[in-house]
Formats: structure tokens, sequence, C-alpha cells
């Protein structure tokens, strides 16, 4: 069975933990104690050089990186829906992924990290990134349920986690009405799965 080198809080993880659910996928779920700095040790290195979670493995394959695991979850078990093969549809759905670790990243993603576990960031700099991708993607949502294509995407399923936590980085969602109409949808997703901080 595949595996998934995971921690509970972590929205990188949480986001493959949701599509392995919406895709109805058994993975077994390896804990990693990030507080004893587990990432960190020789043998998890071996895994990840960058001593990082999320990694998934399945057989031979070892994969780091959220956005690579939900590309390969997506194609190996989810056909076309969550990430087409057409090169424009494709293409479309992965400038999103890159969304996820640039933008998102380094707005939402980084003022949680400031807030919640105490790190030592320039939280105006999260602040101020957090506020112009969230007022993009709240015009794009304007008159679409979805990021791309019309349909739930791993587009959505890769940003949804740090916006969604975003609270958590003390940003308020509530100056994007389509954003948090679009984490609904998401929510109502057949085998949607939450985690700590999402309710
Ligand atoms: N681009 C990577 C980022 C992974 C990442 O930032 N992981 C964090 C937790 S969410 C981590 O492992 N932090 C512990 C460390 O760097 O020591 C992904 O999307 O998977």
């Amino acid at each position: 069975m595949m595996k998934l080198y995971n921690v509970e809080v972590s929205g990188n993880c949480y986001k493959v933990r949701l599509l392995l659910s919406l895709l109805n996928v058994d993975c077994e779920i390896v804990p990693i104690d990030i507080a004893n700095r587990e990432q960190k040790s020789p043998s998890y290195l071996k895994r990840n050089p960058l001593g990082e979670i999320p990694v998934l493995e399945d057989g031979e394959l070892t994969l780091r990186d959220s956005q690579a695991i939900l590309v390969y979850l997506a194609r190996k078990y989810g056909g076309d829906t969550w990430l087409p093969s057409k090169p424009s549809e494709m293409a479309l759905v992965m400038q999103w992924l890159f969304t996820a670790c640039n933008e998102i990243a380094r707005g939402p993603m980084d003022a949680r990290f400031h807030y919640k576990f105490k790190q030592n960031l320039d939280i105006e700099k999260a602040h101020e990134k957090s506020k112009s991708i969230l007022t993009m993607i709240n015009l794009r949502l304007a008159n679409r349920d979805w990021l791309e294509l019309n349909r739930a995407t791993i587009a959505d399923i890769a940003c949804f986690p740090y916006i969604a936590l975003a609270h958590e980085g003390k940003i308020s969602l509530d100056p994007y009405p389509h954003v948090q109409k679009w984490i609904t949808n998401i929510k109502e997703l057949p085998n949607f799965i939450s985690m700590p901080g999402l309710e």
C-alpha cells in the first residue's frame, strides 16, 4: 500500500489526505514527529533531502512536494477528472499549483507559520502578499464556482488549505465573499474531510 509521511496540522499534508479521500484511495498514514525534528533525521532525509513533509511512497517511487503528489494521485486514480491530460487544460490547472507554492505559501501560509508556530518572519510582508493574492482569487471566483474548467480539480485542492486556514494567520476573509463561497463549495464535495482549524 502507498505510504504518506504526514503531520496532521500541516496544510501541505492535508491537501494530499483530502485528495486521497475524494478519490477514495487507501493509503497508510505514517505520522512524523515534527516537534522532535524527525523530518531532519538521517533516515527521513534519505526520503526527502529537503527534510520536509509530506512525502509519498508508492513501491519504488518516492515523491516530495504536495503539488507533485497531487499530480501523481490525480493522474493515477482520477482519470481526466482532477487533472486532464489535454495540454491546454492540464496547463490551466497546473498554473494554480505554482500559485499555491509561490503566492499562497508566501502569503497566508507564512502568516499562519508566524502566529501558530511562532516562526520569526516578516509578517507585514506576508499580510501584504495575502491581500494581493486573495484579492486576485476573489475576483477570479466572482463569476465561477471553481478556479478552472467549471469543476473541482487539483487547482482547487492545492490552493484550498492555506486560504481556508487564513484566520490562523490573523487574516480575515470578510473582504473576499467569493473566496468564502468557494471554500463552502469545496467543503460540500462528496468524501470531503476536514483538518484541525478548518471549522
Ligand atoms: N513545497 C512543499 C513545502 C513543504 C513544507 O513546507 N513542509 C513543511 C510543513 S507544511 C515542513 O516540512 N516543515 C518542517 C521543516 O521544514 O523542518 C510542499 O508543498 O510539500
